[in-house]
C-alpha cells in the first residue's frame, strides 16, 4: 500500500507509526504541503478534502481520514493489535484517543492557525496562545488516565499512536510540558522503539536536509 505523507503532518505520523508497529509493507509518497501539492488536481482526486494523509491500497482504492485508515488496518491486520480485545477497554482507549483526534488536533492544525493569523488578523503571539491553550486543556484530561510504560500498559495501542505525534507538535510550539510528567515519560519510552523513531518527522525522506 502507499501512504501519502508530509514529514511534519501529525495525522500522517500516526499512520507511519501504526504501519511500522504492524510491520505492514508500504511505500511513502511525500506530498509537500508548503508547495501546495495537497491542493493539486492529482491529489484532490485521491483526497477531495486536500488533506494529508491518504492511504492507497494495492488495488487502487483509497481511504481518507487517519482514524478511518487506522481502524481499517486494525480490522485487516491482526498482528500487533492496537486495541484491547475487551470491548469496554477498547472503548476506553478510543475515548482517550478522541480527545486528541477530535478535541485537540482539529483546532490546532495548520489551516486553522493560518485562518487565525490570515483572515482573522490574530498576531503570532495570539496564535501561539491559542495553540498552547487548547493543547494544554486536552493534555490535562489525558494525563490522569495514563498507566505506563505505554499509555495503557505494557504494549503500545492506538493511544500511543496518537500521543507521540501530538507531543512532538506541542514541543515544536514550545508548550510547557512540565505539568505532564506521565505524558513525557511515555513519549520518551515510545521513542526508544524503532517503530516510533523510524516514523519521526526528521527520519522521513522529505525532511529538509535529507
Ligand atoms: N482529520 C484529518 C486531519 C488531516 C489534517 O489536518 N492534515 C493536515 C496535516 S496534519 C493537512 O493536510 N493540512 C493541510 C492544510 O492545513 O492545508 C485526519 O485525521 O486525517
Amino acid at each position: 500500500m502507499k501512504l501519502y505523507s508530509y514529514f511534519r503532518s501529525s495525522a500522517a505520523y500516526r499512520l507511519r507509526i501504526a504501519l511500522n508497529l504492524k510491520a505492514i509493507e508500504h511505500q511513502i509518497q511525500p506530498v509537500n504541503l508548503l508547495k501546495g501539492e495537497h491542493k493539486s488536481d492529482e491529489y484532490l482526486a485521491l483526497n477531495p478534502q486536500g488533506l494529508v494523509p491518504a492511504l492507497e491500497l494495492d488495488d487502487g482504492r483509497v481511504i481518507n481520514q487517519s482514524t478511518a485508515m487506522l481502524e481499517f488496518l486494525e480490522s485487516q491486520y491482526s498482528q500487533h493489535p492496537l486495541l484491547p480485545a475487551d470491548s469496554f477497554e477498547a472503548a476506553q482507549v478510543r475515548a482517550w484517543v478522541n480527545i486528541i483526534a477530535c478535541d485537540i488536533h482539529p483546532i490546532d492544525n495548520l489551516r486553522v492557525l493560518k485562518y487565525l493569523t490570515g483572515t482573522l488578523g490574530a498576531s503570532e503571539d495570539q496564535k501561539t496562545a491559542w495553540y498552547q491553550h487548547w493543547i494544554t486543556e486536552g493534555f490535562k484530561a489525558l494525563e490522569p488516565q495514563l498507566q505506563g510504560p505505554f499509555c495503557f500498559g505494557d504494549a503500545p495501542t492506538l493511544a500511543d499512536v496518537y500521543l507521540v505525534p501530538q507531543v512532538y507538535n506541542a514541543l515544536r510550539f514550545e508548550t510547557d510540558m512540565s505539568q505532564f510528567p506521565k505524558i513525557m515519560a511515555i513519549y520518551q519510552h515510545c521513542n526508544q522503539q524503532a517503530a516510533f523513531s523510524d516514523a519521526k518527522p526528521e527520519s522521513q525522506a522529505d525532511a529538509p536536509g535529507r
